[in-house]
């Protein structure tokens, strides 16, 4: 059944993840950590219609999707920890990740998967005909000067490239609407993309945007943009001060509300008006990261798990069960191996 198929990848991302942050509360992972909870829908529906020969271009959140390719997993958690036996010999970190096996190249400069998707479309055309290549970015990448111009050749060229843009709302703590003229989905089409916009949070929905997609650049079509509406359920990265503040207001907001009520009594700057109108749009801010938390309403997974449960309660934990022994034993053997490194 395809929802079960969906949640055990969904599961499978979802867990590796929640190792990584383990590793890196551990302080075995050195650097910002970012975690691609609450976009494991997109991840498991796109990767799902991969096949071999499909290139895929990443971002700074690509863990799901490698592991979901099939990329070890004790290999990316090494590389996470800068092991000289991990996926890229200890020099790419966890936003860098690439495995030319798979075709798929990760980057943390914001936008680059315009244009590694883009040259993975022209490959694909010229010396993999029926393959695609598919190249994952947010929102905020959406708005770089070189995403657009891969936006534009794609159509140009009538590249096989699937552009997913995993919208969560956010470029680290900046509301991308404050920042986004017009809207993208519209400004795709205007560059003649075939343009769908899903909820990102359902695999369902994903996996038929997905289908429409492959099959138009399979068949040499062109290219297609989905927009996948989704949640950054741990912040920009672990240790987010903004969620911090957002999940315990008592302990975290009355700190920055007493310096904000502090700047407002001072004279000069905006006014009474205008401070309160901030600290309301900031207040609305931080209820919404608030929302979405992991294990909350916004969070794919407990979406799932609610339509999945009543009929199939036992496969969706021996689904768990699976998932999660695969992961403790990519962790074990990660460790195992770091621990002889260390000493
Ligand atoms: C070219 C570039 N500019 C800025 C940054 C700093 N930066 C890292 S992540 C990020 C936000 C990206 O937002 P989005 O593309 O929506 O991805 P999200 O983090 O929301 O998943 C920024 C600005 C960067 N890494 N590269
Ligand atoms: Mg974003």
């Amino acid at each position: 059944m395809k929802q079960l198929e969906l949640y055990a990848r969904m599961a499978k991302a979802r867990a590796f993840e929640l190792a990584l942050a383990d590793l890196w509360k551990q302080g075995l992972i050195s650097g910002e950590m970012h975690l691609g909870t609450g976009e494991e829908a997109i991840a498991a529906a796109i990767t799902a219609r991969m096949r071999a020969g499909d290139a895929v271009a990443l971002d700074h959140r690509c863990t799901s999707v490698l592991v979901l390719l099939g990329v070890d997993m004790a290999a990316i958690l090494k590389e996470s920890m800068g092991h000289s036996d991990g996926l890229c010999r200890g020099q790419a970190g966890h936003m860098h990740l690439m495995s030319q096996r798979h075709l798929a190249a990760a980057s943390g400069i914001v936008g680059a998967a315009g244009p590694t998707g883009a040259g993975f479309g022209l490959a694909a055309k010229l010396l993999r005909r029926g393959s695609v290549a598919v190249a994952f970015f947010g929102d905020g990448a959406a708005n770089q000067g070189m995403l657009l111009e891969s936006l534009n050749l794609a159509t140009a060229w009538s590249l096989p490239v699937i552009f997913v843009c995993k919208d969560n709302g956010w470029a680290i703590t900046t509301n991308t609407a404050s920042v986004t003229g017009g809207d993208l989905a519209a400004r795709a089409r205007g560059f003649g993309l075939v343009v769908q916009d899903v909820d990102g949070l359902d695999g369902s929905s994903v996996d038929a945007a997905a289908a429409r997609a492959f099959r138009r650049a399979r068949r040499g079509q062109g290219p297609s943009f989905i927009q996948a509406r989704c949640s950054r359920l741990d912040g920009h990265f672990l240790g987010d001060p903004m969620v911090k503040t957002a999940r315990q207001p008592m302990k975290q907001g009355a700190e920055v509300l007493r310096k904000i009520m502090a700047a407002a009594l001072k004279s000069g700057g905006g006014s009474l008006t205008d401070r309160a109108g901030s600290l309301l749009s900031m207040t609305r801010l931080l209820v919404k990261v608030r929302d979405n938390r992991r294990g909350g309403r916004n969070d794919p997974l407990v979406r799932a798990r609610r339509v999945l449960r009543r009929r199939h309660g036992t496969e969706v934990s021996e689904i768990e069960e699976t998932v999660r022994n695969e992961v403790r034993d990519a962790l074990s053997l990660a460790c195992k191996d770091v621990s002889q490194w260390r000493g």
